[in-house]
């Protein structure tokens, strides 16, 4: 069985925009699994430290065959060859693949917390969410976009589309 999967693009070092752009393309080729759609890419400012740049996010929404733990793995296999350092907690980093939203699922272990345990705080998880799916729920019924209206704002700017070789 499918199921829709919403993963939350994020990076503040070594040309963000083309880390995510990379990052797309590879979260379409993982094994059974489509991309459906890419939010566009938005400028963000830091949540946390402050003394670190400004970062570029964005989501895509993939159906997959995929189990959460072995979807985690493939995020952080991605992030690992995109140079990701694990130095500091909300540190600068070249590339961040969050699991926001796993279809209807409610995860709570050591390696996984999903829906994603800071969405409803982060507007630049949550608009391209909302880009992707204007009508999508959390599990529990809650609006995505009721959140995004709730939401501290962090100044997002639109990018525009990234050029493509
Ligand atoms: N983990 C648990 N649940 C999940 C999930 N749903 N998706 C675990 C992905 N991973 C999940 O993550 C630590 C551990 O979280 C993983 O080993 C996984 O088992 P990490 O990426 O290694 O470390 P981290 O940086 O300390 O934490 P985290 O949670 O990734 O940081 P955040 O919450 O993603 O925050 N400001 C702006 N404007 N834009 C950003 O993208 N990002 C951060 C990082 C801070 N400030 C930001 C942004
Ligand atoms: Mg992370």
């Amino acid at each position: 069985m499918r199921i829709d999967a919403f993963i939350g693009l994020g990076s503040n070092l070594q040309d963000p925009a083309a880390q995510l752009a990379r990052a797309v393309a590879e979260l379409a080729a993982l094994p059974d699994t489509t991309l459906v759609a890419q939010s566009p890419f938005y400028a963000s400012k830091p949540v946390g430290p402050q003394d670190q740049p400004d970062y570029v996010n964005g989501a895509v929404w993939l159906s997959t065959g995929l189990d959460p733990h072995t979807l985690l793995n493939q995020l952080q296999a991605i992030e690992q060859a995109h140079g990701r350092e694990r130095l500091r907690h909300w540190g600068p980093r070249t590339l961040d693949l969050d699991l926001l939203v796993f279809g209807t699922q409610t995860l709570d272990d050591e390696r996984l917390t999903v829906p994603h345990r800071e969405l409803s705080n982060r507007d630049f998880a949550l608009q391209p969410l909302l880009d992707l799916k204007p009508d999508l729920r959390l599990p529990d019924g809650t609006a995505i976009a009721h959140l995004r209206t709730q939401c501290p704002d962090n100044r997002l700017r639109k990018l525009p589309p990234p050029d493509y070789p």
